[in-house]
């Protein structure tokens, strides 16, 4: 299975390390972002929303959306268990995933295109006061979490998951590339973010 990749792109780097969590390998595409090769024809056909990461079977048929990506891996390899193992538990993951990606990564996303980095491509109209709103938006969600690992280990309850995964590439990205470390004073949040970086599958950019 090919799976086309950028380095230093944090949806690939969701299903890489989902990948490596299951011991799957997949044969990694380098597809030039900055060379716009998402937005080809030949790759829109893979993938219609000319975004990565975009996973290509053997017969040539393609999947994209790292979550709908990482649940095709999960059902090829389906332990270390990570969307839950009864009703609940996959729903409850479910929701904390979408939690993440609807009110973190969004917001993390409107800092990025209305950033420095992206301003210096000069490929789009940036708005301040959006970049302003997002900054405030992604600095409230931390505190949050914060407060919800007072009590529970993991984004998910008490054990690792996707959510996790979804989290974890969201903060780094945030960090590395927006400017949007967490304070400082979230001690819970460090905590969480120790325990789940030191896995060896998030050395894997
Ligand atoms: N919801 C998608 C998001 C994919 C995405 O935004 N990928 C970025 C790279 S990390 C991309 O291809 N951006 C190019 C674009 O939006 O034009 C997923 O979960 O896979």
């Amino acid at each position: 299975m090919n799976l086309y990749d950028f380095p230093r792109a944090p949806n690939p780097r969701r299903v890489k390390i989902f990948a490596c969590e299951k011991n799957i390998e997949l044969e990694l595409i380098n597809c030039d972002m900055a060379k716009r090769e998402h937005k080809t024809p030949e790759f829109l056909r893979k993938n219609p929303s000319g975004k990565i990461p975009v996973l290509e079977l053997d017969d040539g048929r393609c999947i994209s959306e790292s979550v709908a990506i990482c649940r095709y891996l999960e059902s090829l390899e389906p332990e270390p268990n990570l969307f839950g193992k009864d009703s609940y538990e996959s729903a409850y993951i479910e929701s904390r995933n979408r939690h993440i990606e609807f009110e973190l990564w969004t917001q993390i996303g409107i800092s990025w295109v209305n950033g420095p980095i992206v301003g210096s491509l000069g490929i789009v109209d940036q708005i301040l006061e959006a970049k302003n709103m997002s900054d405030k938006n992604v600095r409230s969600f931390y505190d949050r979490l914060d407060k919800e690992f007072a009590s529970a280990e993991y984004v998910a309850g008490n054990r690792f998951s996707i959510a996790d995964i979804t989290l974890i590439t969201a903060i780094d990205f945030a960090s590395e590339m927006v400017d949007l470390k967490p304070q400082n004073d979230l001690e819970n949040l460090a905590r969480w973010f120790s325990a789940v970086s030191s896995r060896s599958s998030m050395k894997i950019k």
